[in-house]
């Protein structure tokens, strides 16, 4: 296994330099990248220095480097954790087999539909987020932000690189309109809802990425499992970088959570609005609104693709090696389905509901970071618990976007989801109030007055360090 190769235009430790026409295909979409990148990633901050972690090698410790740089020379590169000496396919009909190191022809469209669906996720994240800069609450706030933006850059170079070395003119075409289709463009879409939503101000980001990049670290988890073993690596090496990502989002939920129950005990009694921090009815709204739309992101409840993927050996399930049987035949699965007007329970083949089953890992995940942000408010001492929406709730994709469903997941006509729904999603007066609040504040040490500090610095650096040069 090479180490990663720094002195090459593209940083990599697949050995570019020795296969010279994937260089060649490589070093050509470069610059178009570099064109999105400076036309629809962060804007106006180009050529400002931000203090960065890059990946130097691919071991679990110390592949990161921290240091200044300007994001359009970012080193991004194609980084595969190392092979599993004789890995064999861990689920589905070929269980026991040796992996694949080429594409088998008749998986190649499921598979090449997979890694574009994955890869289209990742520029899209970066074109949702690209005007935030303008009204990040700190320095390192700003900072964490364009970490996060380098690194889903980065996840799309590992895509594309899978797209071109394995699946020829296809993946070369694939490739180009993966930095063509836009978020929220209605025209020329990104693929999956939740990469079309807005996200345009700050309690939005750290929403997207407490739920939406959990969705990201749970389905790399199940593609981690696959039997296409160059898919396997790659998934496996960014989900390194994917902690951080749902970290920010998690710890950022936090400090608004913190500084709000701050004002709270301040002027008890009064509307936290009036000191600049935001109600935590809103910030309950806001996780409402982006973990149900983050639910979507698994799929149908039921779904021949989901059983076409896991029997094939493409996807698995999240931590595989936690079950003791790989096959899933001959197995049902619990689901809820929504006939008639009714939520009824069925049992279903399992492999058919391999979807719900990665979307309850989901689920479980981030009960836990509910926890966390009620374990803020308990110690402060404030009377107010959060909590996740029924998964049935607000969805537009699978068994539940035929009907209305409550918090609770309690069917709803439509005249009182109508008249309720204000009381669960974001209103235009919500969305009025935190956008109102988005004012950028660019010294270093300082935070805006809706967010509280985080407890400790990024590398050890304090907080007050100067983590971009603006
Ligand atoms: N929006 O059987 P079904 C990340 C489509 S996030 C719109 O239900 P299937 C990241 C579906 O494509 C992780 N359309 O679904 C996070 C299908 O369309 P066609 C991204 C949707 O195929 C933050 C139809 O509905 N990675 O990395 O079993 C920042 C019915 O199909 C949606 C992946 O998703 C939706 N939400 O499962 C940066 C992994 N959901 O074929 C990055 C790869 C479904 O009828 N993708 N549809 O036209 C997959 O594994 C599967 O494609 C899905 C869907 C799980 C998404
Ligand atoms: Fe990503
Ligand atoms: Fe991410």
């Amino acid at each position: 296994m090479p180490g990663i190769d720094y002195s090459q235009k593209i940083p990599n430790n697949v050995d570019l330099s020795s296969d010279k026409r994937l260089q060649r295909a490589l070093e050509e979409w470069q610059p178009n990248y570099i064109e999105w990148w400076k036309s629809v990633g962060p804007t106006d901050f180009n050529t400002n220095d931000v203090y960065l972690r890059t990946a130097i090698s691919v071991d679990k410790d110390g592949w990161a480097h921290f240091g200044y740089v300007k994001m359009p020379e970012y080193r991004w590169g194609i980084f595969l954790a190392e092979a599993v000496k004789d890995r064999t396919i861990g689920f589905g009909d070929l269980y026991g087999q040796p992996v694949w190191r080429e594409v088998p022809g008749e998986h190649r469209n499921n598979l090449r539909r997979l890694i574009v669906t994955q890869a289209d996720t990742e520029p899209a994240s970066v074109e949702q987020q690209r005007l935030l800069g303008h009204t990040a609450p700190s320095l390192y706030d700003l900072r964490n932000l364009f970490q996060v933006n380098v690194e889903e850059g980065r996840h799309l170079w590992a895509m594309v690189y899978l797209l071109q070395t394995y699946f020829g003119r296809d993946g070369r075409e694939e490739a180009e309109e993966l930095l063509q289709r836009r978020s929220g463009n209605p025209d020329h879409p990104r693929i999956l809802g939740t990469f079309n939503e807005p996200c345009e101000e700050w309690l939005s980001f750290f929403c997207f990425t407490m739920f939406t990049d959990r969705d990201g670290t749970f389905q790399l988890l199940a593609l981690a499992e696959s039997g296409f073993d160059p898919l396997a690596r790659t998934c496996r090496f960014m989900l390194t970088e994917e902690a951080h990502h749902m970290f920010v989002g998690q710890t950022g939920v936090g400090r608004v959570i913190e500084r709000t129950c701050e004002v709270m005990k301040q002027h008890p009694g009064k509307d936290p609005k009036a000191y600049g921090a935001i109600p935590l009815e809103i910030v309950q709204k806001w996780i409402y609104f982006w973990n149900s739309s983050s639910n979507d992101l698994y799929g149908a409840e039921v779904s021949s693709n989901s059983a076409n993927f896991f029997g094939a050996g493409l996807k698995g399930r999240a931590y595989e090696d936690r079950y003791t049987e790989h096959k899933a035949l001959d197995q049902s699965y619990s689901v809820d389905r929504f006939v008639e007007g009714k939520v009824k329970r069925e049992e279903v083949a399992l492999r058919n509901a391999m979807n719900e089953v990665l979307r309850d890992e989901y689920v479980k995940d981030n009960e836990k970071g509910i926890e966390y942000w009620n374990r803020i408010t308990e110690k402060q001492g404030i009377d107010f618990r959060f909590r996740l929406p029924h998964r049935r709730f607000h969805r537009k994709i699978g068994e539940w976007a035929a009907g209305r469903f409550d918090i609770d997941g309690n069917p709803l006509d439509e005249a009182t989801w109508q008249k309720r729904v204000g009381e669960w999603l974001p209103t235009d007066a919500d969305r009025a109030f935190v956008k109102s609040l988005m004012k950028p504040v660019r010294e270093a040490g300082k935070f805006a007055s809706w967010i509280a500090p985080p407890a400790k610095g990024v590398d050890n650096r304090p907080a007050d360090f100067e983590y971009v040069k603006l």
